[in-house]
């Protein structure tokens, strides 16, 4: 088992175009007024905090067929995956603080581009997200994000032009998901179709979050070991502990599942990117449902980054002698 110390490098996406709801947008100052930076300091963690990114009005944003905003979309997303792309060739671990969830397209592409394989992607949340621009029942791009970057799935994308820049980068046998109970029918035909590893609620259930975590590894280190992105929404938790969130949707992980997962992904050595995306401080109704979701929210990022409940210490510690 390895942890290394990573050098994080947080890059802050305030945007909410990717769906209608207001507030999503104040996702990275919530997150970071809870004490990120410091806490990952605290923990060993070298920390490069890059600000927030700054997204151009897109005048005359008319939907392309049924997806909403692609204007807006397109080039936020293009802004965020030349961010990434700089962090990582830096040497630091992206942590890309949203946001929206269609925030990932960019932040998957910068990763994909600045290594030299393929990376693989862990994507815990209730919904696939992988909705193709003719199936979405909504419009809204956080819903549709994975479907622009599987190789596999690019004859059934149309041609929209605001998104021609992107390269579909990521193939179906190199992503998990884990913690879906909210899939829409032609979401659930791709995930077939595409022979896509699917962790829901039910294997939570079935086989308790060890054994996905294992089999989660098992699975896409079965050929050669690639860098992981982990984009993780934080609707992947239940609502009654992180309610402020856009869709949210009943019978989610746990408090202890949502930080085990991340724990285990620590461990492997291989975490190359992170992504907290959907916390929206307008969503929750009282001031303690705003915390208890942006805390849980940091609980989760410091267990990507070294964090582990049994305790931490320097590696140089030396007890005091009397
Ligand atoms: B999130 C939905 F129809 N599937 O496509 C859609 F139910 O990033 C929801 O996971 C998408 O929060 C949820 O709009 C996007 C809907
Ligand atoms: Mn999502
Ligand atoms: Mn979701
Ligand atoms: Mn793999």
């Amino acid at each position: 088992f390895k942890r290394d110390h990573h050098s994080v490098g947080i890059i802050g996406a305030p945007f909410s175009k990717g769906q209608p709801r207001g507030g999503v947008e104040k996702g990275p100052s919530v997150i970071r007024s809870a004490g990120l930076a410091d806490k990952l300091k605290a923990q060993g963690c070298s920390v490069k905090d890059y600000g927030d990114l700054c997204f151009e009005e897109v005048p005359g944003d008319e939907p392309v067929g049924r997806v909403k905003r692609p204007g807006a979309v397109g080039s936020a997303n293009q802004r965020l995956a030349h961010a990434v792309y700089t962090a990582k060739t830096e040497g630091h671990t992206p942590l890309m603080l949203g946001g929206d969830h269609s925030l990932a397209i960019g932040s998957i592409h910068g990763h994909a581009a600045a290594i030299p394989g393929d990376l693989s992607v862990v994507w815990v949340d209730a919904h696939a997200d992988i909705n193709t621009p003719l199936t979405t029942p909504t419009g809204n791009v956080h819903g549709q994000s994975m479907s622009y970057l599987i190789r596999e799935l690019q004859s059934k994308i149309p041609v929209i032009p605001q998104f021609s820049w992107i390269k579909p980068c990521v193939s179906a046998k190199d992503i998990v998901y884990i913690g879906l109970r909210d899939v829409d029918p032609e979401e659930h035909y791709i995930l077939k179709y595409l022979g896509i590893k699917v962790f829901s609620m039910t294997e939570v259930d079935g086989l308790g979050i060890a054994r996905v975590m294992e089999e989660t590894c098992d699975y896409l280190f079965s050929h050669v070991k690639k860098p992981i992105h982990l984009s993780y929404d934080i609707d992947a938790i239940d609502p009654s502990l992180t309610p402020a969130t856009g869709t949210p949707a009943v019978g989610g992980l746990t408090y202890r599942e949502g930080v085990y997962i991340t724990e285990h992904i620590c461990q492997t050595g291989l975490l190359s990117a992170v992504d907290l995306v959907e916390v929206n401080p307008q969503r929750g109704t009282t001031e303690a449902q705003v915390q208890s979701t942006v805390d849980i929210a940091v609980d989760v990022l410091l267990g990507c980054f070294g964090r582990r409940r049994a305790g931490n210490h320097p590696a140089d510690y030396c007890l005091p002698e009397p």
